[in-house]
């Protein structure tokens, strides 16, 4: 027998949080690029690219906006061509496909992962070499185009220490 003691959780009340409700600011008309009228684009990272491979996998995280959005397309200066891509499991094997859009429902939070929903970039014109970071341009179905800077991480994660181990075997899909 042992006892396990209880631990009491000490929940500081957030003194000082002041929530501004939403700002109906007049803006000119036809002019709304307010931030939190679209998609924001967080967290927008890449792989190092392993030898001569030329080709590669970024993922971001999508936040929407005060209306539903979707993702219609992507694309960087670095490579010839950049699909966001599904992986699925079929049966323990991984495959991948382009899908044409990735919703993004208002006010909810998107993720890419390795072994998910990723954008895969083909046709390198530079190796993605950990510490840089190159430009990418997302397209939205309503919202206007938003350009990011997407830093690349070491391979296998490491410094940044993210990423590092997912789940499940590679089945020859370690780049994605
Ligand atoms: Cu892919």
């Amino acid at each position: 027998m042992f006892h396990v003691g209880l631990r009491l959780l000490v929940c500081f009340a957030a003194a000082g949080a002041v929530f501004a409700g939403p700002v109906n600011a007049a803006a000119p008309s036809g002019v709304v690029l307010a931030a939190d009228d679209g998609v924001m684009v967080n967290e927008a990272w890449a792989r190092a690219s392993p030898g001569a491979s030329t080709t590669g996998a970024a993922y971001v995280t999508l936040k929407g906006g005060a209306k539903a959005d979707s993702l219609v397309s992507v694309s960087t200066p670095i490579a010839a061509t950049a699909e966001v891509h599904e992986t699925t499991n079929d049966n323990g094997v991984s495959k991948m496909r382009p899908v044409p859009a990735v919703a993004v429902p208002a006010g909810q939070t998107v993720s890419f992962t390795p072994g998910g929903t990723h954008i895969m970039l083909m046709g390198l014109k530079q190796k993605l070499t950990a510490g840089q970071s190159f430009p990418l341009t997302l397209t939205f179905a309503h919202a206007a185009p938003v350009t990011v800077d997407v830093k690349v991480r070491g391979l296998g994660g490491g410094a940044d220490g993210t990423m590092g181990g997912r789940m499940g075997n590679d089945n020859g899909m370690r780049m994605h």
